[in-house]
């Protein structure tokens, strides 16, 4: 009588499994064209992630070089160099009792105003190529301001056409401003500890010269892709704290 009593409620469960069958196929044909509009848009995504890496890759390049003219004599370390319009709290302080040292530089770092031929006035120079230098020649961060270039990227490929998209990759590097803008630098053991409030946007032009380089990275794609036609920045900071001499081990 076993068979006899299941056979009695399958009906009853095919016919909840088919509406859920029937609910089950109403979403899938509703999304459909959603599935398909998402994965032409991946395709773009990938495509813009590709110039994104392009320009993220020119950026760390740039921050590579010396941080500034009077740091590019390869025959010395590079200095720290002083500055027009910085933190006094990041000037050399002779006072602490070592010569060439800006507070926070630990006694036995190497990181000094003073250059290895003894000179200890050399400052960080204006913006951009300096003397002497054209386009090709750049060995400081600043000198790869306003310089530009472009890549072509493959968005569409049949037997028939190619379609492209360029990208322009700029660069623009200033002085920003290294004063926090209230306060001061952190005290821990102070009343009210105050805290760094940078806006990324801050930027000064080349005159006054300040402890921190802003490098900014412009990335814009020009297509007939809408979703390709997007102006992407990426930023980034590099301080004038000099250099250390890297010793090598001998194993
Ligand atoms: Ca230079
Ligand atoms: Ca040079
Ligand atoms: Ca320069």
């Amino acid at each position: 009588m076993a068979g006899i009593h299941v056979s009695s409620k399958r009906p009853a469960i095919a016919m909840i499994e088919l509406i859920f069958a029937i609910v089950v196929i109403g979403i899938a044909l509703m999304s459909a064209p959603n599935l398909i509009r998402t994965s032409t848009k991946s395709g773009y995504v990938a495509i813009q992630q590709e110039a994104i890496n392009e320009a993220a890759s020119h950026l760390n390049m740039v921050i590579g070089y010396h941080w500034d003219e009077n740091d590019t004599d390869d025959r010395y370390l590079d200095p720290i160099l002083h500055v027009s319009n910085g933190d006094w709290q990041l000037d050399e302080n002779k006072s602490i009792g070592y010569s060439g040292r800006r507070y926070g530089t630990p006694t036995r770092g190497a990181r000094t105003f003073i250059r290895a031929d003894g000179n200890d006035s050399l400052t960080a120079s204006s913006l951009g190529l300096d003397a002497g230098e054209t386009r090709g020649d750049e060995d400081d961060i600043d000198d790869f301001d306003g310089s530009s270039y472009s890549l072509e990227q493959v968005v569409n490929a049949t037997a028939d056409y190619v379609e492209k998209s360029t990208v322009t990759i700029n660069t623009t590097v200033r002085y920003y401003p290294d004063i926090p803008d209230a306060g001061t630098y952190i005290n821990p053991n102070a009343a009210t500890p105050r805290t760094l409030e940078f806006d990324f946007n801050d930027s000064i032009s080349a005159a006054p010269t300040t402890n921190i380089k802003k490098i900014e990275v412009t990335l814009i794609s020009t297509s007939g892709v809408s979703e390709l036609q997007k102006n992407i920045k990426l930023r980034a900071f590099s301080c004038n704290i000099g250099a250390v001499e890297l010793k090598e081990r001998d194993f």
